[in-house]
């Protein structure tokens, strides 16, 4: 151990990062075996690379704002795409999900501060009257696509150190939901070290380095490191269907969508809204120099976010909501050894540290930068990027913030919305008030229906139903 200390002690003395081993002397032996885990894993040559870029400025990865053009999408069949084409997809995506093409992939490694729920963010429990997990309903809607398919449908879910063990653990309790423990498919991405605005990395305690996760974007060299990407291969999986922890309207298994992409040779497809509001908090689809990118809504400027064209419409009005299809041949070029990677962009944040007289120091303001990869910068290095539109209230609805928008409120009345919506499309008289949401509650279990479409071929099953209590239809 000494020999390894020393030789990170020179690197870190080189690096001008020596204050990580300042309490080195009190340090037990376990202590000191966890400070050179953390030191041997942090990449000093990257950290210098990126500080650099930080201090020539810190929207390096942005690039031109006035080169901005908003970028074209293919519109719903509802608001002018072409129901053809739509089903042409349809048909085309179903046909590759069965011949097994397709896997599921759930980016769960952030932190989810702003909900202030206290584990993973997936067992969070976001339905009306079974309290369901976010993941068992993930789980729900891949049992109902293999059922339809009549493929495997494999479940790839990235997790980080703060969440891994607790993760797997919530999967063991519930016996994987029923996809069997061979079909779910963990692995932890990678961390950044916090530093000061010094760029000194910081310590979370007197024998840790405080690191935080890379970002999801940072999914593509952790699926290759773990050696996620060689089962994907193994399996013949080189479609991934890639979704975040917080949605729980999300269609896991989109056959249009892959549809879409297969059609349009595409190497990552992404989904879009038209956003209601020009400062909703997600990205704009933009292109740049002729390359189509994703602009994250804190990096566009009010101006653009807000710029309407002759007929009063936003400019760049399709927001990205985080739904990718993206090709396994994607993912092992851009998170390989090679020279091309993702940008890191760089966030300013409260982070906690360990002060000069190794007592912990709770900022009230921003002190710490963080480093993080976003996937959709993998847009501009792809071949042939689409977006497709999706329908608002079918699909998005995430659970973010403890309060107000994008809350367990605001998902749970949403999600009640489209059970009332679909029953009502099968013939039910289901009382709702102005707002469309039923009186009592309603709770549809995926593997009872996934869509209106699936809920009207049970539309026999369906007529004597007592809507004046709670309704829970399951399987
Ligand atoms: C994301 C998008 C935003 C919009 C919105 C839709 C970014 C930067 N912004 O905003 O444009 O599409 O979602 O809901 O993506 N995650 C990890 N590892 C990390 C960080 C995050 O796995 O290191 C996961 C996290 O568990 C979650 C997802 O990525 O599933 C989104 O993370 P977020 O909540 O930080 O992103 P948000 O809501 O600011």
């Amino acid at each position: 151990m000494r020999e390894r200390f020393q030789q990170l002690q020179t690197a870190y003395e080189a690096a001008g990062q020596e204050q990580v081993f300042a309490f080195w002397k009190k340090l037990t032996p376990t202590q000191r075996d966890g400070l050179i885990e953390d030191a041997a894993a942090v990449d000093l040559k990257e950290l210098g690379r990126l500080w650099a870029q930080y201090s020539k400025g810190s929207q390096a990865a942005v690039g031109d704002m006035n080169a901005l053009m908003p970028a074209p999408f293919e519109p719903v069949s509802q608001n002018g795409g072409d129901p053809k084409r739509w089903a042409q997809a349809e048909r085309v995506g179903k046909e590759a999900i069965s011949q097994g093409r397709v896997a599921c992939f759930t980016v769960a490694g952030g932190q989810g501060t702003r909900l202030g729920y206290d584990g993973p963010k997936g067992a969070f429990p976001c339905t009306v009257l079974r309290k369901k997990s976010l993941f068992e309903i993930f789980a729900e809607k891949i049992r109902a696509a293999r059922m339809r398919y009549g493929a495997a449908i494999p479940w790839f879910i990235m997790t980080s150190r703060h969440n891994h063990d607790q993760t797997l653990a919530f999967f063991r309790e519930h016996k994987f939901f029923g996809l069997g423990e061979l079909n779910v498919h963990f692995f932890s991405q990678g961390l950044m070290p916090v530093v000061d605005f010094n760029g000194k990395i910081l310590l979370e305690s007197p024998d840790r380095i405080a690191l935080s996760p890379d970002g999801h974007g940072g999914s593509l060299r952790a699926m290759v490191r773990s050696g996620a990407i060689d089962k994907m291969k193994e399996m013949g999986v080189d479609l991934l269907s890639y979704f975040q922890v917080d949605n729980p309207l999300i269609h896991c298994v989109d056959p249009a969508f892959v549809g879409w992409h297969l059609l349009g040779n595409s190497q990552f497809s992404s989904k879009a809204l038209v956003k209601t509001d020009p400062l909703e908090k997600v990205g704009a689809f933009c292109m740049q120099n002729g390359k189509m990118s994703v602009i994250e809504y804190s990096d566009l400027s009010d101006e653009l976010a807000q710029k309407r064209g002759a007929d009063g419409k936003l400019e760049f009005a399709a927001g990205s909501i985080a739904i990718h299809i993206i090709n396994r041949e994607l993912i092992e070029s851009l998170g390989g050894a090679g020279a091309q990677t993702l940008p890191f962009h760089f966030a300013k944040k409260k982070a906690e540290f360990v002060g000069k007289d190794g007592e912990l120091v709770f900022p009230k303001e921003p002190n710490a930068v963080k480093f993080e990869m976003f996937v959709f910068d993998a847009i501009g290095e792809a071949k042939n990027p689409i977006v497709i539109e999706t329908v608002r209230e079918e699909e998005f609805s995430p659970i973010k913030n403890a309060q107000g928008v994008d809350s367990p409120q605001s998902s749970l009345r949403d999600q009640q919305r489209q059970a009332a919506r679909w029953l009502i499309a099968a013939g039910c008289d289901v009382p709702v008030d102005k707002e469309g949401v039923p009186l009592h509650p309603i709770e549809i279990s995926p593997l009872f229906a996934d869509s209106a479409e699936a809920l009207l071929e049970k539309k026999d099953m369906l007529q004597h139903l007592d809507f004046s209590k709670p309704l829970y239809l399951g399987k």
